[in-house]
């Protein structure tokens, strides 16, 4: 009842189907009970309405079904293979009460020949039950951009990859009842890599455009008005850089390639080290931008979930630079709208006696940040824009000296005189 089996839960029960949310965790389930869910827009009222439909109910044990869908983590292993012990535990307790004719869906993303090698096996040796006579076995994985889910859940095209034709029939079927985009019908090792290879473009994307702001920040250029010219052509999309990739998916899944194919895979390996590389440049960038003379210097950092308008802090790179920046002894107050924990702190608590404010995520809300009085309570008015989403003649109008990343200043020196400049006026 995560982040995908929970909004597919509450899909299938406003469509016709009679659902029973599973998870090992029971104080999850009794707040799906209660009718409450993480933060996902839309997705409360959906539930609340299956709940009062009758249609749903979430339970920590697995029951007789017609239908089963596993939607369990795949995390990465340090060495960077998946860790499919939570698809073995789920297909276990499927396999104690699995009976012919049921349909069994793996969305979880997953290695390729996880569903055929591993999900198979499990299911076949506890339950007596041979796949593909006795039951139906698919893979159908989940591609919804968190934040969008219920719209995304709804309207993209769907990869449904069965062992044989009959199971990829009736999984289709399945998904049929809510999924208004075409399904599109293939094996499950094919389904399994086509989502990978999903995840693996815009990771080796977001790496090229890492790449080039480090190379426009050494030939004074504007990394982010070059991307947008060159996207004006009509083939070409390439995505934006920033302080590092994060969340549960990105910087995962393509290592699941690598894994099967380490000599043959040195591309994707290559991209994965240089978005980890941007934590450390910007990490060096912030210290070149502090002042050295009076005691610990202090930032406010704006941002720490791993992608706008989210609360989800799952591989954040933001997190990542606040914790090296302090390891480093800089004093760090974070500013999150989205997060409500102890790591966080009101703005004006932030940026009170700050030397410099680092934007690491460009959350909406941040777009109506005052810069005056922002710099009215600051030591030192300097910014460092890693997301190119503060409006830099705002900021440099109420005096701050603004970096952004990816616009190199094409004299070093002179951004060094500015930057004294501002610090000696303050
Ligand atoms: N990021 C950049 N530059 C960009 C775009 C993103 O630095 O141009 C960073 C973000 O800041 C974030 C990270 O990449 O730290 C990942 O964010 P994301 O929006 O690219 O992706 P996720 O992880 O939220 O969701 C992705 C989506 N995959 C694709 O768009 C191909 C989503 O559709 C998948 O369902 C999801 O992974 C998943 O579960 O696999």
């Amino acid at each position: 009842m995560g982040y995908i089996g929970l909004p597919t839960a509450v899909f299938l029960a406003t469509n016709g189907y009679r659902v029973v949310g599973v998870d090992i965790n029971q104080s999850l389930v009794d707040q799906i009970n209660r009718g409450e869910c993480y933060p996902e827009p839309g997705l409360e009222e959906l539930l609340q309405r299956a709940l009062a439909g009758g249609s749903l109910r979430a339970s920590v044990q697995v029951e007789k079904a017609d239908v089963f869908i596993v939607a369990v983590p795949t995390p990465k292993l340090a060495d960077g293979q998946a860790d499919l012990s939570f698809v073995r535990a789920a297909g276990e307790s499927i396999a104690s009460v699995l009976e012919k004719g049921n349909l069994v869906v793996l969305e979880s993303t997953s290695p390729p020949r996880t569903t055929e090698e591993v999900l198979r096996p499990v299911l076949q040796e506890r339950s007596g039950l041979r796949a593909g006579t006795d039951f139906y076995l698919a893979h159908c994985p989940e591609k919804v951009l968190p934040g969008q889910i219920v719209q995304e859940m709804q309207h993209n095209d769907r990869i449904v990859g069965g062992i044989d034709s009959r199971s990829t029939g009736l999984a289709v079927r399945l998904y049929r009842s809510f999924c208004k985009a075409e399904l599109i019908e293939t094996d499950a090792t094919t389904a399994e890599m086509a989502k990978l290879i999903e995840n693996t473009y815009r990771m080796v994307n977001i790496a090229l455009a890492n790449e080039l702001a480090k190379v426009s920040e050494y030939l004074g250029i504007n990394v982010w008005e070059a991307i947008a010219l060159a996207n004006r052509h009509p083939r070409v999309n390439l995505h934006q850089p920033g302080p590092g990739v994060g969340g549960h998916c990105i910087p995962v899944d393509p290592w699941f390639i690598v894994g099967v194919a380490p000599a043959l895979t040195p591309l994707i390996r290559t991209a994965g080290e240089l978005n980890r590389s941007m934590v450390d440049h910007v990490v060096a960038r912030t210290i070149e931008l502090l002042p050295h003379t009076q005691g610990a210097p202090r930032v406010a950092a704006f941002g720490l979930a791993y992608k706008p308008d989210t609360d989800d802090m799952r591989a954040s790179s933001a997190e990542l630079i606040v914790e090296e920046l302090r390891r480093r002894g800089v004093e760090v107050r974070a500013v999150d709208p989205m997060v409500s924990n102890t790591a966080t702190v009101p703005v004006d608590e932030a940026v009170r006696g700050a030397d410099l404010v680092l934007l690491l995520v460009n959350h909406s809300a941040f777009a109506s940040l005052d810069p005056d009085a922002i710099r009215s309570q600051m030591r030192r008015p300097v910014l460092y824009d890693t997301r190119n989403c503060l409006q830099r003649s705002a900021w440099e109008a109420a005096g701050f000296f603004v970096q952004v990343l990816g616009h190199g200043e094409v004299q070093h020196v002179v951004d060094a005189a500015k930057l004294a400049a501002v610090a000696s006026d303050s």
